[in-house]
């Protein structure tokens, strides 16, 4: 594929600081050239710009508002250049209320292509809360709210309509933490959840083939990758995490079924946490991760064989 990378750095969306160092931390992780060893054109943009984190208290339920409608933009613009030019953006973050512009982006360009957007939402939370039930006023637990048209004009507003996605172009993946007002819209909404418990009952691999059962040659894939989705035990370096998360290898199998559709077409990369993790682990780990989604595996596959590099 013909990547592009594009580095947010910031947390103005988040509950602590330090994932404004992602970027950076993937960077060091080797993930260009981790990507360019699967055979991928790399190009990176460098770091989108905006401003710093204020560390104010939240306003009418909102912490920094203003700080994340300019990030959000900044990444907006940024991921649909790439995507107009037929590239594979990966919004490096940064926290996940950047997701709202990245996929803001995405939705229009699948709209004005005629693609159908299909967003994989792999995550420890449901991140759909409102002004009204958040627990926290931190807008990285918004983002889903925001797309479905449920925030700020300012947020919902950043694709070519109101609502950017609808609730059937979005599966949860992997959530073990759910505040009781998410509960409730998740269920008003009808999203496809597939929580730890169904993946313990029902298996990561069935589970999988559930969320890919609607993909097609039309289909644009895009993953939310929130690293807090892997258990805290391999992924320290995250700033709310939650035990009793998928193994290294479950996640990687997420990747894996991904990849085998051969239909992902854009990713973010959000919530890495550099100040409170072990020696770079997380973004090591993301990496990995990242390598696995474009295809890397231990033992050829038949469609190697059949064209060799
Ligand atoms: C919590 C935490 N649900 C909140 N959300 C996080 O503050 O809204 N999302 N950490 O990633
Ligand atoms: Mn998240
Ligand atoms: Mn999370
Ligand atoms: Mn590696």
């Amino acid at each position: 594929a013909q990547i592009s990378l594009i580095g947010a750095p910031t947390d103005v969306g988040a509950s602590l600081a330090g994932c404004r160092l992602g970027p950076g931390a993937l960077r060091v992780a080797r993930l260009a050239s981790g990507l360019r060893a699967l055979g991928n054109d790399v190009r990176d943009i460098g770091d989108v710009a905006g401003p710093p984190n204020p560390r104010r208290e939240p306003v009418d339920g909102y912490k920094h508002l203003p700080e994340v409608t300019a990030w959000n933009h900044a990444v907006r613009d940024a991921v649909a250049v790439e995507l107009a030019e037929g590239r594979l953006p990966i919004l490096l973050g940064g926290d996940h209320s950047l997701a709202i512009g990245s996929i803001s982006a995405v939705a229009a360009h699948c709209r004005a292509a005629g693609k159908k957007l299909l967003i994989i939402w792999v995550d420890a939370h449901a991140d759909i809360n409102t002004n009204e039930m958040t627990p926290s006023g931190n807008i990285h637990g918004m983002p889903v709210a925001c797309l479905l048209g449920h925030g700020p004009a300012e947020l919902t507003g950043m694709s070519d309509q109101v609502p950017a996605i609808t609730a059937d172009q979005i599966h949860q993946v992997g959530l073990r933490s759910v505040d009781p007002g998410e509960k409730r819209f998740l269920a008003e909404s009808g999203l496809a959840v597939y929580d730890m418990r169904f993946l313990d009952e029902v298996g990561t691999r069935r589970a999988m083939t559930r969320v890919l059962a609607s993909v097609d040659a039309a289909t644009h894939l895009h993953l939310s990758l929130d690293l807090d989705f892997v258990d805290p035990s391999v992924a320290p370096g995250v700033g709310t995490p939650v035990v009793g998360g998928p193994t290294y290898r479950e996640a990687h199998l997420v990747m894996e079924m991904i990849a085998d559709t051969g239909r992902l077409g854009s990713l973010d990369i959000v919530e890495v946490n550099t100040a409170l993790d072990v020696r770079n682990a997380t973004a090591e780990l993301a990496v990995d991760l990242v390598e696995s989604l474009f295809g890397k595996s231990t033992l050829l596959r038949v469609t190697d064989l059949a064209n060799p590099p």
